[in-house]
């Protein structure tokens, strides 16, 4: 579906973004609140938006969605927006998004490295950790998908500040993980779905990244991608893999869908939306509406199950 128009078809600055959070919030206050849950290294504030139905009831059941924890990654931010619009705009006129918002509450943190994003807008298009300044050496940044405690700077990540896979000076040293990480820890017994939006190669991915390990839910997992990924097939005509990390993409360790997997949030995903590799990080604007078309398509299929498991 396309609403809301271009503004969901194009990129934005952090600034227009962090405008973005607060109209949204000011003109959907009926079902938007902002909760800020830290802040990032160089200060800036880390909103989540909390979506909910309009119910009568509190319901105890809610799922987390955080994009661009990569700096640049932009359709994961992009997704985030067009999720929130998307939700906004069809509650009570799309089924699924309507059964969604009345029986979950959605938390939404639209960049979770604002630091890194600012910094691909302004002068390193490519890069990917956030910015903060490591002891004993030049280079910034530490790789925020390295820097949770799941099996923690062991074989997939890389100990060398230089390195774009910075696994940082110990678990959560960067205020972007704790906030993510404090935040999910306070909502764990109602969060029941964790999902994180990268790109790009197209794949739906969940536990573990970090070990060959099968989890115990496993085929159940895989059931669920193997459905979206036949979904986004039949739909949109393009090919996602599924399956879990370390086996379909590579060995990570320190990723935080499986940091929340092991704290208890038994649905817990990664995404790689487009593209697989023509354009990369590069992604035009032209290829934002289907790229969140099949987001959108694979996060309904398993938020609807396990709404309804
Ligand atoms: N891919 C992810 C990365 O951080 C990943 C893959 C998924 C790692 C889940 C760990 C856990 O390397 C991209 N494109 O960033
Ligand atoms: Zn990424």
């Amino acid at each position: 579906p396309r609403s809301g128009g271009v503004f969901y078809e194009r990129y934005h600055s952090l600034e227009d973004i962090y405008y973005w959070i607060n109209k949204t919030s000011r003109e959907h206050s009926d079902m938007v609140k902002v909760i800020l849950i830290g802040s990032s290294s160089e200060k800036r504030p880390l909103y989540v938006l909390k979506l909910s139905g309009k119910r009568e009831e509190e319901v105890n059941r809610a799922m987390w969605m955080d994009c661009g924890i990569h700096a640049r990654e932009w359709i994961a931010p992009a997704f985030c927006m067009w999720f929130v619009n998307y939700a906004l705009a069809f509650y009570n006129q799309n089924t699924e998004i309507t059964e969604m918002l009345n029986k979950m509450d959605i938390y939404i943190l639209t960049v979770m490295n604002p630091d890194g994003y600012k910094y691909t807008w302004t002068t390193d298009r490519m890069w990917r950790k956030n910015r903060s300044e490591n002891k004993d050496s030049y280079c910034a940044g530490v790789d925020l998908n390295r820097n949770f405690d799941a099996n923690w700077c062991t074989k997939g990540a890389s100990d060398d500040p230089c390195d774009p896979t910075y696994c940082g000076q110990f678990p959560e040293s960067e205020p972007e993980t704790q906030a993510v990480a404090k935040f999910l820890r306070s909502h764990k017994d109602t969060v029941k779905l964790y999902l994180s939006i990268h790109s790009y190669s197209q794949m739906l991915l969940f536990p573990y990244s970090c070990s060959y390990n099968e989890i115990p839910n496993h085929n159940e997992l895989f059931e669920l991608v193997k459905e979206a990924s036949t979904k986004i097939r039949r739909y949109y005509r393009n090919n996602y893999k599924y399956g879990s990390g370390a086996k379909t993409i590579y060995l990570a360790p320190g990723g935080s869908d499986d940091w929340a997997y092991d704290l208890g949030i038994k649905y817990s995903f990664t995404f790689e939306l487009q593209d697989r590799g023509q354009y990369g990080f590069l992604l035009p604007p032209s290829f934002i509406p289907q790229a969140c078309n099949e987001a959108l398509l694979a996060a309904k299929v398993i938020a609807l199950h396990v709404i309804n498991k």
